[in-house]
């Protein structure tokens, strides 16, 4: 049997690359010079898209495959997938939901961590020969029993909240509408109001047209000069200007990011501050998890082209 043509966007571990070409005839985007003419060529052949979730799949890439069937995104997030594009031609989209939840929450709450005692600070500080030199490193603010907001309590942010507990955090979130689940948090529905009540602002929330910039200068005015703003979402939902100007004049006190707008390009203006921690957009960066990332890009992928159903499916 011929094997199925897919679309490879971005590269995987040895341990994804190795059942991928196994299973399937891949053409690799990421290593083609001329992405257009690559396109052109091979276009016609793909029946599927592997994918990352920060990658996704364009609607130029879209229009390229005609006989394009489903789109497999390595990631919970699939919002940098052109979904009415896929809609229009009825292409399956899949995504890798509840494998990654509980590694991004333990980043973003590591972030919260790290920022707040001023770990990496400090690990510089004995490195240099300042703890010798100098003497003991500056005071930094408490975590346990502060409060703490969550915008968008999904699977996500529910791991973040039961993390919190442990740290005896008055814990509120923010979203559509209350939800079941929530457990005795507090729901407050203005996420400028929520800002304005705690100390540190978790961003967990899915990125969509709709959500783009929710955390605008208002929000983060309203999280203020000793708030901390932490996202482990997608840059989207933060107006970074808006973060960078607030920043640099400390009318927000500090902030911990996992992804940025352009990256992993990022704003040079980024660089130049110190309270702001800066991470690769790697909260989903374990082994365990991204092994189990790959392994449902592949099962999606192949549930598809057996006429089974889809295991993670998004549309
Ligand atoms: C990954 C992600 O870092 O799940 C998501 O939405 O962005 C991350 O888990 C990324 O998709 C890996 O390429």
């Amino acid at each position: 049997m011929t094997k199925p043509q897919i679309l490879q966007v971005g590269p995987y571990p040895e341990w994804d690359e190795t059942p991928l070409n196994a299973a399937f005839a891949v053409h690799r985007y990421f290593e083609a010079a001329d992405k257009q003419a690559f396109l052109a060529e091979i276009g016609p052949d793909v029946r599927g898209i592997a994918t990352r979730g920060e990658l996704g799949a364009s609607r130029a890439m879209i229009g390229a495959c005609p006989n394009l069937e489903v789109i497999a995104v390595y990631g919970v997030g699939y919002d940098a997938v052109d979904l009415a594009a896929c809609r229009e031609r009825g292409i399956r989209v899949t995504n890798t939901p509840d494998v990654l939840t509980k590694d991004v929450a333990d980043l973003g709450v590591a972030m919260m961590l790290c920022q707040s005692r001023g770990v990496i600070g400090a690990e510089t500080w004995v490195r240099n020969g300042n703890w010798a030199g100098r003497g003991l490193y500056p005071l930094r603010r408490r975590v346990w029993g502060r409060r703490a907001g969550i915008l968008g309590l999904g699977r996500i942010g529910l791991e973040v909240a039961k993390r919190l507990r442990g740290f005896d955090m008055q814990i509120a979130y923010s979203g559509i509408r209350p939800k079941p689940e929530a457990n005795g948090l507090t729901f407050v529905a203005d996420p400028v109001a929520l800002a304005r009540d705690v100390d540190f602002l978790f961003v967990t929330l899915a990125a969509s047209a709709e959500t783009r910039h929710i955390v605008g200068r208002d929000v983060i005015a309203a999280l203020g000069a000793d708030g901390m703003l932490i996202n482990i979402s997608r840059a989207s939902n933060i107006d970074e200007n808006a973060l960078l100007d607030a920043l640099e004049q400390g009318t927000l006190g500090s902030a911990a990011l996992d992804v940025f707008e352009g990256e992993p390009a990022l704003n040079p203006r980024f660089l130049a501050l110190d309270n702001v921690l800066l991470q690769p957009h790697h909260a989903s960066g374990t082994i365990e998890t991204r092994k189990a990332m790959g392994q449902l890009v592949r099962d999606n992928l192949q549930a598809h082209f057996a006429g089974a159903p889809l295991p993670t499916p998004v549309l």
